[in-house]
């Protein structure tokens, strides 16, 4: 029996909550040349001069593709219920109009070797490598990918399906569009506004499409997206301020959430969004109540917030983001573990009943290898924190039913390249050792008390 003195300084998490860790196919897997493969944006992404640091790419990254046994045992040590991953299209269409039989092989050898160990595979379909083909085609900014998409998701269903008990349509569409065809940080590092928005539309409608197949194939299983959430707090209380986090907001978080929730883009950003990209006139009849098909879950990526004042600059968004002096992490994001409690809150009061999941979480930082280990305590205080967050939400009643840690191992953080560090294992990529950090030890030691202590040394 538990002592009243540690059910005190423990904060269990209910019976049944999925613990986990989170990877994607580019970021870890490597061989982008084995298997039949065709090229990914990001492999073009990362040849061009000055797009990664370093000329960085992701042809070798953590070598999964060959060490998937290795890193699946080292999770089944962390004791982890649930590891999330991505497929990679390319593997699978490596060029236009041709698919390739063994494209899921690699998968379904993890499946088998995730199986054996009993860890629950959480698949999400696209988490950015979009085949180079179809950027030549227009990529998401044009309607027909949609299409080809619902094509890799029914291939995924039927080869995989029957072993995948969690399917997430897309990771952080926010990503894939504004970052990738708005600002032009990530692949396919396009600036332009009217593609970024015709893409978000593609790929909310792509998700919605594969829903709908998904439910009439009559798969076993839950199906639902991942966004990654960033709330938005006015820097004072002056109404310009709180008028700049609204739009701020509605760009970061509403422009996915509201669709998908309540079948509607939020009205009050349409009529500045027209004046800067022209008519929404790609969004057609019926598209909305596509995209807002009922999911099964809602994954939540969260990683900070952010701090806006007005700034009058005739822009689309006319918001300066603000530093609160708060601690960062080496991806200079805030540590404000109260913004997720915010979020969560949020989400259950005014979008949705259906259950969530935090399906990232984690903190870069630099670290470094002492005598054999890793000491990143910064990461044990980050997650620490968040996970107090999450079960203060859980203890008022919000049905969160699973955290995910990005990352299990140290990966190609895009256009940071290997420069930042998100494992609970770390890898030199020269050897491409694995050591895990003491993160890994911490993490290991919640998930085997399904709980987190009041401190954070507690779990060590
Ligand atoms: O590495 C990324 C991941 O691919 C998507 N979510 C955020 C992570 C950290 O930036």
């Amino acid at each position: 029996m538990v002592s009243t003195a540690i059910q005190h300084r423990y904060r269990k998490f209910p019976d049944g909550f999925v613990w986990g860790t989170a990877t994607a196919s580019y970021q870890i897997e490597g061989a982008v040349s084995e298997g039949g493969r065709g090229a990914s944006i990001w492999d073009t992404f990362s040849r061009t001069p000055g797009k990664v640091v370093s000329g960085h790419t992701g042809d070798v990254a953590c070598d999964h593709f060959h060490r998937y046994p290795e890193d699946v045992r080292r999770m089944a040590d962390l004791g982890v219920q649930s590891y999330r991953f991505s497929l990679a299209w390319p593997r699978v269409y490596p060029e236009k109009g041709r698919k390739q039989r063994e494209g899921f092989d690699f998968y379904k050898r993890l499946l088998d070797e995730l199986h054996h160990y009993n860890i629950q595979p959480a698949v999400t379909i696209y988490h950015w490598d979009l085949p180079q083909w179809l950027e030549d085609a227009g990529g998401w900014s044009n309607r027909e990918i949609v299409n080809h998409y619902l094509e890799f998701a029914e291939a995924a269903f039927l080869t995989l399906g029957d072993q995948v008990p969690l399917w997430i349509t897309h990771n952080e569409p926010w990503c894939a569009s504004m970052l990738g065809y708005g600002l032009g940080e990530h692949a396919p590092g396009l600036k332009d506004w009217r593609r970024a928005y015709r893409a978000a539309h593609h790929l909310l409608l792509s998700h919605g499409e594969a829903v709908r197949l998904f439910r009439q194939m009559g798969l076993g299983g839950d199906i639902g997206i991942t966004l990654n959430l960033t709330p938005a707090y006015a820097a004072s209380g002056d109404p310009a301020d709180v008028e700049a986090a609204s739009r701020q907001d509605i760009f970061a978080n509403r422009w996915f959430l509201d669709p998908i929730l309540t079948g509607r883009y939020p009205s009050a950003f349409i009529e500045r969004l027209e004046k800067h990209i022209g008519p929404l006139d790609f969004v057609q009849d019926g598209d909305l109540r596509t995209i807002s098909q009922p999911i099964d879950f809602l994954g939540v990526n969260f990683y900070s917030r952010s701090v806006v004042q007005h700034h009058a600059d005739g822009s689309l968004l006319e918001v300066c983001h603000v530093q609160t002096g708060n601690k960062v992490t080496d991806m200079g994001w805030e540590v404000y573990p109260s913004a997720l409690y915010d979020l969560l809150k949020r989400l259950q009061a005014a979008y949705t009943q259906v259950p969530l999941y935090i399906t990232e979480n984690g903190a870069a930082s630099p670290d470094v290898v002492v005598g054999g280990q890793v000491h990143d305590s910064d990461r044990i205080e980050y997650l620490h924190a968040h996970l107090q967050a999450a079960h203060q939400f859980i203890e008022e009643g919000g049905d969160l039913r699973g955290y995910y840690v990005w990352s299990l191992l140290d990966n190609f953080e895009w256009s940071f390249g290997y420069t930042k560090r998100f494992g609970l294992v770390y890898v030199d990529y020269d050897s491409q050792v694995r050591i895990p950090k003491d993160s890994f030890y911490w993490y290991q030691r919640v998930i085997a008390e399904n709980a987190v202590g009041r401190a954070a040394h507690e779990n060590r």
